[in-house]
């Protein structure tokens, strides 16, 4: 299986997370989601993650892959017990988040910057924070606590100066603890 991947990817580091975790064999293809023709074969959104199967078919977005790797690995991540929903809102609130995140950097390098959509974008990532802080995070991670480990990262590489910790101790906390388990500081991207 091949993924259509980049590092600063906060939604392909989710199936790297969940492929690692399992010993689920995947090979990563790096790409410039923006240029990549290839991509635009595998996925017509061109878009990654995407996966592609070694009978050539494709799979796509993050949480379909992330719940078949899940499925070919063994299960340990999507229960299928009443953890679940919980699970899958808690996915949805992070990919929510990291969608923001990547809009707002991206906005950020158009001339001039479109101060008010980019607010908007930053709206959300505040709020979605203050709910995560409210939330339980479980330091044995399902799909929810993935996604957000992933959604934190990608803001604590592309926002480096947002203080989001001193209003949000129990999160910061969490997030400092779940950063250690190997599969999930393997794929942290090292700050440049
Ligand atoms: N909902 C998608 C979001 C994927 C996504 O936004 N990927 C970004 C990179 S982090 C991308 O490929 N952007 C290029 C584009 O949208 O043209 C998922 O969960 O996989």
């Amino acid at each position: 299986m091949k993924l259509y991947t980049n590092p600063a990817s906060p939604f392909a580091r989710k199936c790297q997370i969940i492929a690692k975790t399992l010993n689920v064999a995947m090979e990563d293809v790096h790409t410039m989601p923006l240029t990549d023709e290839t991509l635009r074969t595998v996925n017509p959104l061109a878009q990654i993650p995407a996966l592609v199967l070694d009978d050539g078919n494709a799979m796509y977005d993050s949480r379909v892959i992330c719940e078949y790797l899940d499925h070919v690995g063994g299960n340990q991540f999507f229960p299928r017990d009443s953890r679940r929903w919980p699970a899958l809102t808690l996915q949805s609130l992070a990919d929510g988040i990291a969608s923001a995140a990547v809009a707002y950097a991206l906005l950020g390098r158009e001339t001039p910057p479109p101060a008010a959509t980019r607010e908007r974008h930053q709206g959300a990532i505040l709020r979605g924070l203050d709910a995560l802080e409210k939330t339980a995070l479980s330091d044995t991670p399902l799909i929810g606590e993935v996604a957000v480990v992933c959604a934190i990262g990608y803001i604590e590489l592309r926002q480096p100066d947002l203080d989001w910790k001193a209003t949000r101790p129990k999160l910061a906390a969490w997030y400092a603890k779940i950063c250690a388990v190997p599969a999930i500081a393997a794929t942290a991207k090292p700050k440049t």
